[in-house]
This record gives structure tokens, C-alpha cells and sequence, in this order.
């Protein structure tokens, strides 16, 4: 299958995100990407560079105004001190419901609360470099499927499902997998699907599309009951609007087993299937398997091949765009395993 690797994302190399009130190393690492880029070389896969430029597709997912402050943010925390330069900014307030998000703050740590869920999106110097390579990347592989290309795998980071339109959160910048499907609808797709099978909801794929009918948002996740995001993802969201309907969440007790983990993709891919999508884009967080050090589902490796089956069974043309997966060292084993059950 061909894979889309950007070298840029090694410039998003932020070392710390907080854990308890303390500060540990980030789970969300460049070597991450290259135990993927790796492992494809290994096995032959043919890895490209982005070729297309998703500057035309970024405003029909993110607002205009966080776009702004993501591609200058870097800029803007050097301007309060050039010795910033070795600090991770982090947001530390936050306009939840009865506080204002139509006035954007002066204070620059304010202005990244407006623009975050949560403190645990870590930035560095060239994390809008990599998180635009991401992007690319998308929009890359929306064209070569519209070229008659059956499958193509983004090895991107940062990830990008949490993402929404106007904020960042969970080590997501861009969300890549919503670019990816804008992509394909401006290419000419009526309808496309995301699939989600991240072992965390993707609250941002899930809230751009909520009241649309033309992307199908799909998604098998922790029960956000305890598990991040926490605050999205349960089984009775369902739509809204024209989008009734076209959201489907199943969420799963920590601790599931691969084997109902397989029945709730069963229910997902018919669930895609009836939607009569011309496309196909799979958010592929691989922190489903067991080796996971953040999450608790019990995927083996060999599972991933089974479901690079499945996936190839639903008989569209398919993005799969990297996510979450933070056992770096089996990450690219299980990658390919998902590419070589495609094939
Ligand atoms: C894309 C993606 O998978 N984002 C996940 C973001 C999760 N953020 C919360 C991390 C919580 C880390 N908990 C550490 C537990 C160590 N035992
Ligand atoms: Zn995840």
C-alpha cells in the first residue's frame, strides 16, 4: 500500500505533558513515525512525501481564527520572553459555559485556553510545520484516491482526532482525518465515512460533522464515562439537524476483549456500509492494543491484520490516517499488520 510520511513531523518534538500534576515525558513521540516509516520500508511499502497543499481545505474544518493562532503561536510565546524558547507554554484557564469565547484575550496563556480542551496538547517551535505536513499529507491521499488509488496510509503526527474547529486537545493540532474527508467532497465524493477505531472518541471529528448528513461519523472507543475525552462520545449522540442519524458511537468498557472489540467493528462496518459511502477515512489509533501504556483495550498484533481485513472487505477507496498508539516500539509492527490484511 502506499504510505504518506512528511519528515517535518520531527519538528514537533515537544518533551513533557502533565500526568497527576506533574510533568513526565510525552507519550506522543517523532520516534513513534519512524518506527512506522521503518517497519514500512521493511516490508516494501512505497513511502511518499506530501504533493498536494491543503492551505484551500484547512478553512472548511478549522475557524479562521484558530488557524491564525496555531500557525503563530510559536511566534507569539517568543514575544513575551526569547527564552521561551526552551519552555512548553501550557493553557492553565479555560472559558468553559458561562464564560465568554467570542472575545479573544490579550493575555497569551488565556488566548491558548480558548483555543484548547485540555492541558495535555503539548507545542513546540515547529509544531504548526509538522501538524501543516500532516494535513498535507491528508489532502495528498484524497487525491491519489481520487485518481483510482484504492488505499493510502498517512503515517502522520501530530494526531489529529480531538481536534475540532476551533481548538486543540489530546496531541491533536489539525484534525487530519476531517481535512482528509473534505478533501475527497471537494474532489467529487457525495457522501464519505470516517471510521474511528482510536481507543479514544474522536470528540473532534465527531462535533465537525454532527449536523451534517455527507460525512457518516463512526467510532468504537473506551467508554468516555472513564476514559479520555471524558466529556463526548457516548452511545446516545446521535446527530443533530440534517445529521440525525449519521453519527454512531460505540463505546466499550476498559478492559474489553479483542473478541468484542471485533463484534462492535462488525456493527461499525455495516453501519458504513449502509450509508452508501463513496469513500472510506479511518482515524487508525493503534492504542487499542494491549501493550498500550495509556489505554485498556487487549488487542494482540496479529488482530490488526483482522482488521486491515475487514477493512478491505467494505470495498472503498481508503484513507487511513494515523492517530493515537503509543507503544512506539510495536507501533510499526502494527501499522503494517493493518496494510499487509488490507492487501
Ligand atoms: C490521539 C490520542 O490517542 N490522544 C490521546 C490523548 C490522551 N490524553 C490523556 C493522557 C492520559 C495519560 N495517562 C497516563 C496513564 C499512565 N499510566
Ligand atoms: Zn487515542
Amino acid at each position: 500500500m502506499l504510505a504518506i510520511v512528511s519528515p517535518s513531523h520531527a519538528l514537533h518534538a515537544p518533551q513533557h505533558e502533565f500526568f497527576r500534576g506533574e510533568r513526565v515525558p510525552c507519550f506522543e513521540t517523532p520516534s513513534r513515525a519512524e518506527y512506522v516509516l521503518a517497519e514500512l520500508a521493511a516490508r516494501g511499502h512505497e513511502v511518499r512525501a506530501p504533493h498536494v497543499d491543503s492551505a484551500d481545505v484547512l478553512p472548511r474544518v478549522h475557524s479562521a481564527a484558530y488557524l491564525h493562532f496555531l500557525q503563530t503561536v510559536w511566534q507569539q510565546w517568543l514575544a513575551i520572553d526569547p527564552a521561551n524558547a526552551s519552555v512548553q507554554p501550557f493553557p492553565s484557564v479555560w472559558p468553559v459555559r458561562t464564560l465568554r469565547h467570542d472575545v479573544e484575550p490579550d493575555n497569551f496563556i488565556a488566548r491558548l485556553g480558548l483555543y484548547s480542551m485540555d492541558n495535555g496538547t503539548p507545542l513546540a517551535a515547529g509544531s504548526w510545520q509538522a501538524a501543516k505536513a500532516g494535513a498535507d499529507a491528508a489532502v495528498s491521499a484524497a487525491a491519489l484516491l481520487s485518481q483510482g488509488e484504492r488505499a493510502v496510509f498517512c503515517a502522520t503526527r501530530p494526531p489529529g482526532h480531538h481536534a475540532g474547529a476551533d481548538f486543540m486537545g489530546g496531541y491533536c493540532l489539525l484534525n487530519n482525518a476531517a481535512i482528509a474527508a473534505e478533501a475527497l467532497l471537494a474532489r467529487g465524493c457525495q457522501r464519505v465515512a470516517v471510521l474511528d477505531v482510536d481507543y479514544h472518541h474522536g470528540n473532534g471529528t465527531q462535533s465537525i460533522f454532527y449536523a451534517r448528513s455527507d460525512v457518516l461519523f463512526v467510532s468504537i472507543h473506551g467508554d468516555p464515562r472513564t476514559e479520555y475525552p471524558f466529556y463526548l462520545g457516548h452511545a446516545d449522540e446521535t446527530g443533530s439537524g440534517e445529521g440525525a442519524g449519521f453519527n454512531l458511537n460505540l463505546p466499550l468498557p476498559a478492559g474489553t476483549s479483542a473478541d468484542r472489540w471485533f463484534a462492535a467493528l462488525e456493527a461499525a462496518c455495516q453501519r458504513v456500509t449502509a450509508h452508501g459511502a463513496d469513500a472510506l477515512v479511518v482515524s487508525l489509533g493503534l492504542d487499542t492494543y494491549a501493550g498500550d501504556p495509556i489505554s485498556k483495550f487487549a488487542l494482540q498484533s496479529p488482530d490488526f491484520v483482522r482488521l486491515g481485513q475487514r477493512l478491505h472487505l467494505l470495498g472503498l477507496p481508503t484513507a487511513l490516517i494515523l492517530e493515537g498508539g503509543y507503544a512506539a516500539q510495536e507501533l510499526g509492527v502494527n501499522a503494517a499488520n493493518v496494510l499487509s490484511g488490507f492487501a
